[in-house]
């Protein structure tokens, strides 16, 4: 298996914690998002949405994290990202496309770019409607995950839930927003940080992390 991704990319992430989590090895093939590689005519054969992660299996190309995190599901159930019981695994889908549907879309790179290229938005605002859009969805997800959480997102087991929150409090760290108004959030992503999953796939520890972003 080969997984296109970046380091800093929260989707990648997310796939990268579900490997981890299934000790499943793969190859890692960097998509530098920094350099608009993503962008190119060779990684269009990849991924036509030019969209970091996609895994390759048996020469198939499987875009988008919860598909690609399904999959590894499916095909290697033991340890389970889907535990609990069918109403729990309901609240843990629900908190994954929170993230994943809900807050990550509005903070992407071509979304935040565009308002630069084309709607005068300097850095400064670029930063703020990033920060804004994650804030807005914080505020249901924390109040979500109020009821929902106990050690992790949903209940006390490890789940797809947690690999999408802690990269998404990542983002929300890295573009300024106020984590205080979020306890809940906080205690999870303090927890989870510990764990050997999300250490060893931490954007700070991969292949092609720059020495400057190095743990
Ligand atoms: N919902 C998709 C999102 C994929 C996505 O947009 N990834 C970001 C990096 S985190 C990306 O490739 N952005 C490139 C861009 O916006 O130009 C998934 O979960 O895989």
């Amino acid at each position: 298996m080969k997984l296109y991704n970046y380091w800093r990319s929260s989707a990648s992430w997310r796939v990268r914690i579900a490997l981890a989590y299934k000790n499943v090895p793969y190859e890692y093939v960097s998509v530098n998002l920094g350099n608009n590689e993503h962008l190119g005519d060779a990684y269009a054969k990849v991924n036509m949405f030019h969209e970091a992660p996609t895994l390759v299996v048996d020469g198939v190309r499987i875009g988008q994290s919860l598909a690609i995190i399904e999959y590894l599901e499916e095909r290697f159930p033991t340890p389970t990202l889907l535990p609990g019981s069918l109403l729990e695994r309901a609240r843990i889908r629900q908190v994954a496309e929170v993230v994943n549907s809900g807050i990550h879309p509005l903070q992407n790179m071509r979304v935040v770019k565009k308002l630069g290229a084309e709607y005068g938005a300097d850095d400064a605002a670029q930063q703020r409607w990033r920060a804004d859009f994650i804030a807005r969805g914080f505020v249901g997800l924390e109040t979500l995950l109020h009821e929902t959480a106990k050690t992790h997102c949903v209940g006390e087991a490890f789940s797809v839930a947690d690999c999408c929150l802690v990269p998404q409090v990542l983002n929300a760290r890295r573009f300024g927003v106020d984590l205080a108004p979020y306890p809940t959030i906080r205690r999870l992503e303090e927890g989870l940080l510990a764990h050997p999953a999300i250490v060893k796939s931490h954007p700070e520890r991969q292949p092609d992390t720059p020495a400057e972003a190095r743990a």
